[in-house]
Protein backbone atom coordinates (compact mmCIF):
# COMPACT_ATOMS: atom_id res chain seq x y z
CA UNK A 1 0.00 0.00 0.00
CA UNK A 2 1.66 3.26 -1.03
CA UNK A 3 2.29 6.16 1.73
CA UNK A 4 -0.69 8.39 0.99
CA UNK A 5 -3.38 5.73 0.81
CA UNK A 6 -2.04 4.45 4.15
CA UNK A 7 -1.92 8.08 5.58
CA UNK A 8 -5.71 8.18 4.14
CA UNK A 9 -7.14 4.99 5.58
CA UNK A 10 -5.29 6.43 9.16
CA UNK A 11 -7.30 9.54 8.80
CA UNK A 12 -10.38 7.72 8.10
CA UNK A 13 -10.80 5.79 11.36
CA UNK A 14 -9.74 8.26 13.04
CA UNK A 15 -12.48 10.73 11.51
CA UNK A 16 -14.84 7.63 12.79
CA UNK A 17 -13.76 8.03 16.30
CA UNK A 18 -11.84 4.70 15.99
CA UNK A 19 -9.04 4.16 19.05
CA UNK A 20 -5.70 3.56 17.51
CA UNK A 21 -4.10 0.69 19.59
CA UNK A 22 -0.35 0.43 19.98
CA UNK A 23 0.07 -2.33 17.02
CA UNK A 24 -2.08 -0.75 14.62
CA UNK A 25 -0.46 1.12 11.62
CA UNK A 26 0.33 4.94 12.37
CA UNK A 27 2.06 7.64 11.02
CA UNK A 28 5.53 8.26 12.26
CA UNK A 29 4.55 11.75 12.85
CA UNK A 30 1.53 10.70 14.78
CA UNK A 31 3.58 8.18 16.99
CA UNK A 32 6.37 11.15 17.62
CA UNK A 33 3.90 13.74 18.78
CA UNK A 34 2.61 11.23 21.14
CA UNK A 35 5.63 10.20 22.59
CA UNK A 36 6.58 13.77 22.85
CA UNK A 37 3.44 14.60 24.64
CA UNK A 38 2.96 11.48 26.62
CA UNK A 39 6.25 11.64 28.13
CA UNK A 40 6.20 15.29 29.13
CA UNK A 41 3.10 14.59 31.10
CA UNK A 42 4.47 11.88 32.95
CA UNK A 43 7.57 13.61 33.45
CA UNK A 44 5.20 16.48 34.75
CA UNK A 45 3.25 14.12 37.44
CA UNK A 46 6.42 12.79 38.97
CA UNK A 47 8.33 16.14 38.68
CA UNK A 48 4.81 17.69 40.28
CA UNK A 49 5.65 15.68 43.69
CA UNK A 50 8.84 17.58 44.35
CA UNK A 51 6.94 20.92 45.43
CA UNK A 52 4.15 19.34 47.19
CA UNK A 53 6.95 16.91 49.18
CA UNK A 54 8.20 20.54 50.23
CA UNK A 55 5.47 20.30 52.88
CA UNK A 56 5.02 16.96 54.10
CA UNK A 57 6.68 16.97 57.29
CA UNK A 58 5.37 20.54 57.57
CA UNK A 59 1.54 19.90 57.04
CA UNK A 60 -0.38 21.17 59.71
CA UNK A 61 -2.37 18.32 61.10
CA UNK A 62 -2.19 14.88 60.50
CA UNK A 63 -5.11 14.45 58.60
CA UNK A 64 -3.43 17.19 56.14
CA UNK A 65 -0.47 15.39 56.47
CA UNK A 66 -2.39 12.06 55.12
CA UNK A 67 -4.02 13.59 52.36
CA UNK A 68 -1.04 15.50 51.52
CA UNK A 69 0.82 12.05 51.36
CA UNK A 70 -1.76 9.94 49.27
CA UNK A 71 -1.96 12.66 46.94
CA UNK A 72 1.75 12.84 46.28
CA UNK A 73 1.27 9.18 46.16
CA UNK A 74 -1.52 9.16 43.26
CA UNK A 75 0.96 11.49 41.07
CA UNK A 76 3.68 9.16 41.07
CA UNK A 77 1.24 6.66 40.01
CA UNK A 78 -0.17 8.59 37.29
CA UNK A 79 3.37 9.02 36.11
CA UNK A 80 3.63 5.51 36.18
CA UNK A 81 0.50 5.11 33.64
CA UNK A 82 1.58 7.57 31.79
CA UNK A 83 4.92 5.93 31.20
CA UNK A 84 3.43 2.62 30.46
CA UNK A 85 1.32 4.10 28.12
CA UNK A 86 4.52 5.83 25.75
CA UNK A 87 6.10 2.16 26.10
CA UNK A 88 3.33 0.72 24.45
CA UNK A 89 4.72 3.13 21.45
CA UNK A 90 8.08 1.72 21.98
CA UNK A 91 10.33 3.28 23.78
CA UNK A 92 11.87 2.30 27.04
CA UNK A 93 11.42 4.33 30.12
CA UNK A 94 15.58 4.94 30.97
CA UNK A 95 15.39 6.19 27.78
CA UNK A 96 12.49 8.61 28.56
CA UNK A 97 14.51 9.60 31.72
CA UNK A 98 17.45 10.43 30.07
CA UNK A 99 15.99 13.28 27.36
CA UNK A 100 14.47 14.82 30.59
CA UNK A 101 17.91 14.51 31.97
CA UNK A 102 19.29 16.24 29.03
CA UNK A 103 16.90 18.61 28.88
CA UNK A 104 15.28 17.50 25.79
CA UNK A 105 11.85 16.64 27.20
CA UNK A 106 9.77 19.14 28.96
CA UNK A 107 7.42 19.26 31.92
CA UNK A 108 4.68 21.56 32.84
CA UNK A 109 5.77 25.10 33.39
CA UNK A 110 3.74 25.00 36.70
CA UNK A 111 5.62 22.79 38.94
CA UNK A 112 9.29 25.60 38.26
CA UNK A 113 7.10 27.85 41.13
CA UNK A 114 8.15 27.75 44.49
CA UNK A 115 5.53 26.65 47.43
CA UNK A 116 6.65 28.81 49.91
CA UNK A 117 3.39 28.68 52.52
CA UNK A 118 0.78 25.43 53.38
CA UNK A 119 -2.03 27.70 51.23
CA UNK A 120 0.23 26.90 48.01
CA UNK A 121 -0.53 23.44 48.63
CA UNK A 122 -4.29 24.75 49.06
CA UNK A 123 -3.46 26.69 45.73
CA UNK A 124 -1.90 23.50 43.71
CA UNK A 125 -4.46 21.18 44.52
CA UNK A 126 -7.24 23.84 43.72
CA UNK A 127 -5.88 25.55 40.88
CA UNK A 128 -3.05 23.10 38.86
CA UNK A 129 -4.94 20.05 39.84
CA UNK A 130 -8.30 21.47 38.64
CA UNK A 131 -6.36 23.17 35.62
CA UNK A 132 -5.19 19.57 34.97
CA UNK A 133 -8.50 17.91 34.93
CA UNK A 134 -9.90 20.72 32.56
CA UNK A 135 -7.25 19.34 30.17
CA UNK A 136 -7.24 16.06 31.08
CA UNK A 137 -10.74 15.25 30.36
CA UNK A 138 -10.32 16.43 27.32
CA UNK A 139 -7.41 14.02 26.61
CA UNK A 140 -9.91 11.00 28.06
CA UNK A 141 -11.26 11.33 24.55
CA UNK A 142 -8.19 11.39 22.30
CA UNK A 143 -7.36 9.16 19.60
CA UNK A 144 -4.37 7.01 21.05
CA UNK A 145 -6.47 4.02 22.87
CA UNK A 146 -3.11 3.50 26.04
CA UNK A 147 -3.23 7.94 26.99
CA UNK A 148 -7.11 7.80 26.99
CA UNK A 149 -8.19 4.88 29.27
CA UNK A 150 -5.13 6.18 31.67
CA UNK A 151 -7.01 9.74 31.67
CA UNK A 152 -9.94 8.15 32.66
CA UNK A 153 -8.60 6.66 35.39
CA UNK A 154 -6.34 9.93 36.20
CA UNK A 155 -9.18 11.77 35.61
CA UNK A 156 -11.04 10.15 39.01
CA UNK A 157 -8.31 10.69 41.09
CA UNK A 158 -7.56 14.24 40.11
CA UNK A 159 -11.21 14.62 41.34
CA UNK A 160 -10.50 14.52 44.76
CA UNK A 161 -6.56 16.56 44.88
CA UNK A 162 -9.19 19.20 43.50
CA UNK A 163 -11.41 19.10 46.08
CA UNK A 164 -9.13 18.81 48.56
CA UNK A 165 -6.68 21.83 47.34
CA UNK A 166 -10.45 23.88 47.36
CA UNK A 167 -11.12 22.68 51.14
CA UNK A 168 -7.78 23.86 52.19
CA UNK A 169 -8.48 27.24 50.58
CA UNK A 170 -12.11 27.62 52.22
CA UNK A 171 -10.92 26.58 55.41
CA UNK A 172 -8.09 29.30 55.14
CA UNK A 173 -10.80 31.72 54.06
CA UNK A 174 -12.96 31.44 56.87
CA UNK A 175 -10.22 31.41 59.45
CA UNK A 176 -8.13 34.16 60.99
CA UNK A 177 -6.60 37.80 58.84
CA UNK A 178 -3.38 36.22 58.11
CA UNK A 179 -4.43 32.91 57.06
CA UNK A 180 -7.29 34.62 54.74
CA UNK A 181 -3.62 36.87 53.90
CA UNK A 182 -2.00 33.56 53.10
CA UNK A 183 -4.73 32.22 50.97
CA UNK A 184 -4.39 35.36 48.78
CA UNK A 185 -1.13 35.58 48.47
CA UNK A 186 -1.07 31.84 47.14
CA UNK A 187 -4.02 32.90 45.03
CA UNK A 188 -1.88 35.74 43.31
CA UNK A 189 1.10 33.67 42.65
CA UNK A 190 -0.63 30.48 41.32
CA UNK A 191 -3.32 32.41 39.27
CA UNK A 192 -1.69 33.08 36.34
CA UNK A 193 1.05 30.18 36.16
CA UNK A 194 -2.32 28.05 36.11
CA UNK A 195 -3.35 29.87 32.77
CA UNK A 196 0.11 29.46 31.13
CA UNK A 197 -0.19 25.50 31.70
CA UNK A 198 -3.22 25.20 28.69
CA UNK A 199 0.28 26.45 25.97
CA UNK A 200 0.48 29.09 24.33
CA UNK A 201 -2.68 30.97 22.62
CA UNK A 202 -4.22 29.02 19.46
CA UNK A 203 -2.91 31.29 16.78
CA UNK A 204 0.62 30.55 18.28
CA UNK A 205 0.52 27.04 19.23
CA UNK A 206 2.77 25.17 16.98
CA UNK A 207 1.57 21.12 17.65
CA UNK A 208 -1.91 22.33 17.69
CA UNK A 209 -3.35 21.84 13.82
CA UNK A 210 -1.75 18.55 13.57
CA UNK A 211 -2.80 17.21 17.02
CA UNK A 212 -5.96 18.43 16.34
CA UNK A 213 -6.78 16.34 12.85
CA UNK A 214 -5.36 13.66 14.75
CA UNK A 215 -7.52 13.60 17.39
CA UNK A 216 -4.85 13.80 20.00
CA UNK A 217 -5.98 16.79 21.01
CA UNK A 218 -9.53 17.18 20.87
CA UNK A 219 -10.11 20.97 21.65
CA UNK A 220 -7.87 23.35 21.51
CA UNK A 221 -5.54 25.54 24.42
CA UNK A 222 -7.19 28.73 24.16
CA UNK A 223 -10.84 27.00 24.86
CA UNK A 224 -9.70 24.76 27.91
CA UNK A 225 -8.40 27.96 29.58
CA UNK A 226 -11.49 29.47 28.83
CA UNK A 227 -13.33 27.06 30.52
CA UNK A 228 -10.71 26.72 33.39
CA UNK A 229 -11.05 30.80 34.30
CA UNK A 230 -14.77 30.59 34.01
CA UNK A 231 -15.08 27.73 36.49
CA UNK A 232 -12.23 29.10 38.77
CA UNK A 233 -13.71 32.24 39.04
CA UNK A 234 -16.89 31.34 40.59
CA UNK A 235 -15.32 29.15 42.97
CA UNK A 236 -12.65 32.17 44.12
CA UNK A 237 -15.48 34.69 44.35
CA UNK A 238 -17.44 32.17 46.57
CA UNK A 239 -14.93 31.99 49.14
CA UNK A 240 -14.13 35.24 49.15
CA UNK A 241 -11.07 35.35 47.08
CA UNK A 242 -9.88 38.41 44.66
CA UNK A 243 -9.10 37.26 41.40
CA UNK A 244 -5.31 38.56 40.24
CA UNK A 245 -6.35 40.37 37.15
CA UNK A 246 -7.52 43.89 37.29
CA UNK A 247 -8.81 43.67 33.80
CA UNK A 248 -10.86 40.44 34.38
CA UNK A 249 -14.71 41.17 33.09
CA UNK A 250 -17.59 39.39 32.65
CA UNK A 251 -18.71 39.11 28.94
CA UNK A 252 -22.72 38.91 28.93
CA UNK A 253 -23.07 38.09 25.49
CA UNK A 254 -20.28 34.77 25.38
CA UNK A 255 -21.02 34.28 29.18
CA UNK A 256 -17.41 34.07 29.17
CA UNK A 257 -15.09 35.53 32.20
CA UNK A 258 -12.34 37.20 30.11
CA UNK A 259 -8.68 37.42 31.27
CA UNK A 260 -6.36 40.00 30.95
CA UNK A 261 -2.84 39.74 29.09
CA UNK A 262 -1.15 36.84 29.84
CA UNK A 263 2.99 37.55 30.96
CA UNK A 264 4.28 34.87 27.38
CA UNK A 265 7.52 36.43 28.09
CA UNK A 266 7.85 34.50 31.45
CA UNK A 267 5.69 31.34 30.23
CA UNK A 268 8.52 31.13 27.47
CA UNK A 269 11.19 31.61 29.96
CA UNK A 270 10.05 29.13 31.82
CA UNK A 271 9.77 26.13 29.67
CA UNK A 272 12.88 27.78 27.75
CA UNK A 273 14.60 26.09 31.45
CA UNK A 274 14.74 29.42 33.40
CA UNK A 275 12.30 29.40 35.74
CA UNK A 276 12.42 29.69 39.61
CA UNK A 277 12.94 26.59 40.16
CA UNK A 278 13.84 24.35 36.83
CA UNK A 279 17.55 23.95 37.68
CA UNK A 280 16.91 22.28 41.71
CA UNK A 281 13.71 20.46 40.16
CA UNK A 282 16.17 19.14 37.60
CA UNK A 283 19.17 18.61 40.08
CA UNK A 284 16.94 16.99 42.35
CA UNK A 285 15.42 14.00 40.25
CA UNK A 286 18.97 13.49 38.94
CA UNK A 287 20.34 13.14 42.21
CA UNK A 288 17.38 10.57 43.63
CA UNK A 289 17.17 8.76 40.76
CA UNK A 290 20.78 7.90 40.58
CA UNK A 291 20.78 6.77 44.36
CA UNK A 292 17.52 5.23 43.63
CA UNK A 293 19.60 2.96 41.04
CA UNK A 294 20.13 -0.06 42.90
CA UNK A 295 16.40 -0.35 43.89
CA UNK A 296 15.89 -0.67 39.74
CA UNK A 297 18.74 -3.39 39.74
CA UNK A 298 17.23 -5.53 42.30
CA UNK A 299 13.87 -5.02 40.24
CA UNK A 300 15.61 -6.61 37.32
CA UNK A 301 17.43 -9.24 38.92
CA UNK A 302 13.85 -10.35 40.65
CA UNK A 303 12.38 -10.36 37.90
CA UNK A 304 15.00 -11.86 35.48
CA UNK A 305 14.98 -14.75 38.00
CA UNK A 306 11.01 -15.13 38.21
CA UNK A 307 11.44 -15.96 34.76
CA UNK A 308 14.25 -18.48 34.81
CA UNK A 309 11.77 -20.38 37.44
CA UNK A 310 9.03 -19.82 35.03
CA UNK A 311 10.98 -21.04 31.92
CA UNK A 312 12.76 -24.17 34.10
CA UNK A 313 9.24 -24.99 35.92
CA UNK A 314 7.78 -25.44 31.99
CA UNK A 315 10.17 -28.76 30.96
N1 LIG B 1 4.64 23.67 30.11
O1 LIG B 1 2.20 23.71 20.27
P1 LIG B 1 1.88 23.72 21.72
C1 LIG B 1 -0.71 17.80 36.58
C2 LIG B 1 5.32 23.62 25.04
S1 LIG B 1 -0.17 17.21 35.10
C3 LIG B 1 5.73 23.27 29.40
O2 LIG B 1 0.57 24.28 22.13
P2 LIG B 1 1.03 21.06 22.51
C4 LIG B 1 -1.03 16.86 37.68
C5 LIG B 1 4.95 22.44 24.14
O3 LIG B 1 5.41 21.21 24.69
C6 LIG B 1 0.08 18.66 34.11
N2 LIG B 1 5.76 23.28 28.04
O4 LIG B 1 2.09 22.23 22.30
C7 LIG B 1 -0.37 17.25 38.91
C8 LIG B 1 5.66 22.83 22.86
O5 LIG B 1 7.07 22.62 23.00
P3 LIG B 1 7.82 21.35 22.29
C9 LIG B 1 0.71 18.30 32.87
C10 LIG B 1 4.64 23.68 27.41
O6 LIG B 1 1.78 19.88 22.99
C11 LIG B 1 -0.92 18.24 39.71
C12 LIG B 1 5.49 24.34 22.83
O7 LIG B 1 5.29 24.74 24.18
N3 LIG B 1 -0.27 18.09 31.85
O8 LIG B 1 -0.79 18.97 36.67
C13 LIG B 1 3.49 24.10 28.09
O9 LIG B 1 0.17 20.89 21.32
C14 LIG B 1 -0.31 18.62 40.90
C15 LIG B 1 4.34 24.79 21.94
O10 LIG B 1 3.06 24.47 22.52
C16 LIG B 1 0.09 17.78 30.62
O11 LIG B 1 1.26 17.63 30.31
C17 LIG B 1 3.52 24.08 29.49
N4 LIG B 1 2.48 24.48 30.23
O12 LIG B 1 0.08 21.59 23.70
C18 LIG B 1 0.80 16.66 39.31
C19 LIG B 1 -1.03 17.58 29.66
N5 LIG B 1 2.55 24.45 27.18
O13 LIG B 1 7.21 20.09 22.91
C20 LIG B 1 1.42 17.01 40.51
C21 LIG B 1 -0.59 16.96 28.37
C22 LIG B 1 3.11 24.28 25.96
O14 LIG B 1 7.54 21.44 20.81
C23 LIG B 1 0.85 17.99 41.30
N6 LIG B 1 -0.08 17.93 27.45
N7 LIG B 1 4.37 23.84 26.11
O15 LIG B 1 9.26 21.50 22.66
C24 LIG B 1 -0.86 18.70 26.67
O16 LIG B 1 -2.07 18.65 26.73
C25 LIG B 1 -0.19 19.58 25.67
O17 LIG B 1 1.14 19.12 25.50
C26 LIG B 1 -0.17 21.09 26.06
C27 LIG B 1 0.62 21.85 24.99
C28 LIG B 1 -1.59 21.63 26.10
C29 LIG B 1 0.50 21.31 27.41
Amino acid sequence: MSDEMMLKQFQSRIDNGEKIEPGDPMPDAYRKTLLRQISQHAHSEVIGMQPEGNWVLRAPSLRAKKILLAKIQDEGGHGLYLYSAAESLGIDRDEMIGQLHAGKAKYSSVFNYPTLTWADIGAIGWLVDGAAIVNQTMLAKCSFGPYSRAMLRICKEEGFHQRQGYEIMARMMSGTAAQKEMAQDAMNRWWWPSLMMFGPHDTESVHSSESMKWKIKVESNDRLRQRFINRTVEQAHHIGLIVPDPLLKYNDQTMNWEAGPINWEEFYKVINGDGPCNHKRMLHHIKYHREGGWVRDAARAFAEKQQETADTSIY
